[in-house]
Formats: structure tokens, sequence, C-alpha cells
């Protein structure tokens, strides 16, 4: 597990305790694919845009609210239809658009779906009866719980507002929720009972939460906490009680939303206000490892948009976001994290900087080259931008100022292949962009005392909307650092084998190692100061000092494992 040293998020930290995103661009690119909903869902009216994608925990189903009512589609064919009936002679099926949230949650009892979602029936018979409410897939509700069982406030307005459902499709038939206690006190409830969670976590949950979230095996819950300096993301095990510190900002003032666990445990997902509420942090919960799985320059969302992000699927593959389009429409975009088929979105095979890194002086600059295809065509690219991002963030602090600029605007350097802006050649698919120069007013810089790198991420978007984006990093030197570095590569012993690649580089410049063992010898590894450091012939890394590298062979021609494997060849 992942300590807290290492995920302070959101200060101005050496990079790699945030992403560094290794230069080999096949196993980067992010692909962006568009689905549309059919037809009869595309509504040009803007208050009843897509809202809440929910997806089962086999990430096969997506579910999402539109106006009052809950809808469901298979993720194949998209074709969606009533999660919940409306109530009958209506036409909706939800009274209210309460909670920032979840307004609904799915729970799966052997084959049968079914949802929890809040409520307050029409009917007045002396008294409101809001509550948690149920309905098979597809078929009516009925009541699970009354609010009126809980503490507080019995017939206030805005009861359901203090209601959160913290659903897990593992719990089955229960729900765990947030409630307002009143007087400023929340606890965490189970719905059958209705009955309080423990109290130790019931106090950890207590402190200022606004909105947390159980995994999928109902083992861990994410809550946020404020304090007098900073906003942290949590997760606590619902067992041990045992916290750990997932992010955390430098301010009290902006707290973390939409947060969720994935499925498979292994990533927290959550947007902190700063980086533009819906780029989507994603957290490995055992690296501590950073990313914004979304980019600000995919510009078809607005303010609060984060409410229309999907949990992940059981693969850890895919999101759903509910958008509103420039246009008025609406859209559901599902976004590829490990894209490999790129037969509809564009591609970015490579990014090249010259030099091979920026100098902070404020008049040097750096020409970017992206390479980017489309298998409908070159000219069906609409446009290739970039943006700077520090530990893995589009937006990392809210504090911190871009580290460079160029021609254009900062948040979105336009690349060009017509022949302009450094481009040598018009229309070859490889974009360009020559004005791009460090920031030496941003505030990054203030403890810059040794080259380190920015990320940059380069996104292409086509015609029909499918985006991709890439990322790596570039390496800044401040005025007088050293540049230059000698990677050395040896043999040991010298008759096992040659070593190709050792030589003088350049800060940020790629190095390829390649070891190549003699007849009778084999290959051991790449050692660096008795350490281990690679076991593959070829090794790839930035230059960022100089190294000391020794190709280790061993001799193979009298090994009992050859001589069984000759044996069985010849039989
Ligand atoms: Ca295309
Ligand atoms: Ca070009």
């Amino acid at each position: 597990m992942t300590s807290p040293d290492n995920c302070l998020i959101l200060n101005v930290i050496p990079a790699e305790a945030g992403i560094q995103v290794e230069p080999n661009l096949n196993q980067l690119p992010e692909l962006f694919e568009n689905i549309r909903l059919p037809a009869p869902y595309f509504c040009d009216d803007d208050t009843v845009r897509p809202a809440y994608p929910l997806l089962d925990s086999q990430g096969q189903r997506l579910f999402f609210r539109m106006g009052r009512n809950v809808y469901y589609c298979p993720v194949d064919s998209m074709a969606c239809n009533y999660a919940i009936l409306p109530k009958p002679g209506e036409d909706e099926a939800l009274s209210s658009y309460y909670d920032s949230t979840r307004p609904f949650m799915p729970a799966f009892l052997g084959a049968q779906t079914y949802f929890y979602f809040k409520h307050l029936e029409g009917r007045f018979d002396g008294r409101y009866h809001w509550g948690i409410y149920k309905a098979p897939l597809g078929g009516r509700a009925v009541q699970a719980m009354d609010l009126d069982q809980l503490p507080g406030d019995t017939q206030g307005w805005n009861r359901l507002g203090g209601l959160r459902l913290h659903g897990s499709a593992a719990l089955g038939d229960e729900v765990i929720f947030r409630w307002n206690q009143g007087g400023g006190t929340y606890g965490m409830y189970r719905m059958h009972g209705p009955t309080l969670v423990p109290d130790e976590l019931h106090d950890l949950i207590r402190v200022d939460p606004r909105r947390s979230q159980i995994s999928a095996d109902g083992s861990n819950a994410l809550y946020h906490n404020r304090t007098e300096t900073s906003n942290d993301l949590w997760m606590v095990d619902l067992a041990s009680a045992d916290k750990t510190l997932l992010g955390r900002t430098n301010s009290w003032l902006y707290g973390a939303n939409n947060y969720t666990i994935s499925p498979s445990g292994r990533y927290a997902f959550f947007s902190f206000p700063n980086n533009r509420d819906h780029l989507q942090t994603r957290v490995n919960l055992e690296s501590g490892e950073q990313r914004d799985t979304w980019t600000w320059l995919i510009a078809e969302l607005r303010f609060q948009d984060y409410r229309r992000l999907s949990d992940i699927t059981a693969d850890d593959r895919y999101y759903f976001l509910g958008s509103r389009t420039r246009d008025g429409g609406s859209a559901i975009h599902r976004v590829d994290m490990e894209p490999d088929d790129f037969s509809q979105a564009p591609n970015i095979s490579a990014i090249e900087f010259s030099p091979s890194y920026l100098l902070a002086d404020e008049t040097s600059t750096v020409t970017i080259r992206a390479h980017v295809s489309d298998a409908q065509g070159l000219d069906t690219i609409s446009w290739v931008r970039l943006r700077a991002m520090v530990d893995g963030l589009e937006d990392p602090e809210w504090l911190v100022n871009r580290p460079i600029r160029g021609e254009g605007s900062a948040s979105g350097l336009l690349l060009y292949d017509d022949g302009t802006h450094g481009d040598e050649v018009a229309g070859d698919g490889i974009f360009t962009q020559d004005s791009i120069r460090a920031m030496l007013n941003s505030n990054f810089y203030d403890d810059l005392t040794s080259p380190r790198p920015i990320g940059i991420r380069v996104v292409a978007k086509d015609e029909d909307r499918n985006y991709v984006m890439a990322d790596t990093v570039l390496y800044i030197a401040p005025v007088g650092a050293r540049t230059e570095f000698t990677v050395s590569a040896t043999s040991s012993p010298g008759i096992g084998g040659s070593v190709l690649g050792g030589e003088n580089y350049t800060l940020g410049q790629q190095v390829s190692l390649t070891a190549v063992p003699n007849p009778g010898f084999v290959f051991q590894g790449w050692i660096e100061n008795d350490q281990v450091v690679s076991t593959d012939e070829t090794y790839t890394f930035m230059a960022t000092q100089d190294r000391n590298l020794v190709a280790a062979f061993q001799r193979s021609g009298s090994s009992p494992g050859v001589m069984m494997l000759l044996l069985d060849d010849a039989e």
C-alpha cells in the first residue's frame, strides 16, 4: 500500500512522486471513443441531459438518469430502456433531483437486478413519505426504508438531501448510506434496521464527510476530510478501520469530488475542483502513481460535469461520461484507458523534442513534433494540441502556474502540419510547434534546483469526435545546470558478449542500450551499483545523469538444463 508521503498529489513535488510516463508511446496513448446514445435519447433540452452514469459491477450495463427517469443500456448495443418504470399515470419514476452524487444505485441478487433510489412519494396522509425505494430492473418501486426511522428532523424540507447512497453491488440487498443526523453530525448507516455502522468507523466518517464511497467488495470506503490547511481523501478499511491517505490539497478551500474505488480494488478515482472538476485522476492504490484520465482539451464538458462520470469497469479499462455538447445536444462518451484499436480514433505514435530539453531562460525554445495518423485519413483530423502537466496532473495545484508558454494559449497550444511553426513538411502527419519556452514567473520554478521533468500531453481530435491523448515528459534545465551526461556500458565477463549504446547524451534524450551475448553465453541482466535494473537485452531510459551499467553474461554451454533440452529435441 502506498504511504502518505508519496501520494501528496497537489503540491509541487519531485515528479518521480507523481506520474512519470516513459516515452514509450505505443503503450501510452489513451483513446477517447465517442459513443452516442441512440436517437430517442438524444435531447436538445439542456435540462434533461444524461447524468450520473453508473456501471454494473461487470461493466456490461450502463445506468444513467435523464430528467426524472433512470435508464439502462447494454454497453454492447447501447439500446437503452427504462431501468425503473414511471409511476402509474405519470411520465417520471423519480420525484426530485436531490443529491449531488448518486440518486440511485443498482443491486444484484442472484440473477435479478434491483434499484435502490431516493424518493418522495406523491401521497400525503398527514405526513410525507421520504425514503429509500426498491424496484426490480424495468419494474415499479416499493418503499424499502422510511426516513422517519432515522434520527433527526422528521418532516423538514429537503430531507433526501441529507441522505447519500453509498452502494456496492457486492452488498446485495443491503445499502450503506450517509445520513445527516442534524446538529452538524453525520452517521454511516446500514439500511436494514436501520443500524449505525460501528462507532469507530462512524467517527471516521463523521469528520465533515461530504461524500464517501464503498468498494465493490464492500470492504473499503473512501471519504473526504477537510482540515484547517488541506482537503484530504482517505480510504478506510471497514473491518480494521485502518486509514490510507490517497490525496491532499494544500488548500482548506477546495475538496475532492466524485470519488470511487474501482471494482478490482486496484485504483481510486477522484476529481479535485482545481483540476477542473472533471479531470478524473486515477491513483494506483499500490504504487501511488497518479494520472489524469481526461483532459481539459476535450471541451465537451462544462462546470460541474464531474457529476456525470461513471465508475470504471471491472477490468479497469473503461469509464463513461455524460456530457452536453456545444451545439446543445447530449452524449455519453466511453473512455478507453488502454486502447489498442485505432480503427476510428486518431493515433499518436511518437512525440519528439528538439533540443531534448528546455533551458529555463525564457528565450530558449523547444520544438515538439507529434506523429499523428487516422485510419480515415489525415484530412479528417480536426486539431492536435498540447498541454503541460505537473506530477501527472493537468491543473496541478491551485497556486501553481503553468511552467511553459508558447504562441497561442498556454491552455492548449496548437500543433501544425501546414508548413508553419517549424513544420518542415506539410501534410505528412507530423504536427509541430516551435515556440515552447519556460514561463519563469510561474511559481513552478521557485524551487527549481536541478533538472526536472514536466508532463507534455498531446491530444488529437477527429471530425467524428474521437479523441486520443498521449503523455510524455519534457525535462527543464536551469541555466548553468549540467545537460551533458556520459552513459557507460561494459560487459562482464568481457568475453561474455558485447554492448551497444554507451556514449554521451543530452538531458532528456532517450538512451537505448543493447546487450549481445557471444556464442556459449546468455544475458543475465543490466547491473548498476550491484542492483539489477533491467533483465531486458535492450534497456531504454531517459538521460538525466551519468550512469555506469554492466551487462552481465553467464556461460551456458555446460548447463544441465540445456542438455536436457537437446535430448528432448532428439527424441
Ligand atoms: Ca478517425
Ligand atoms: Ca508536417
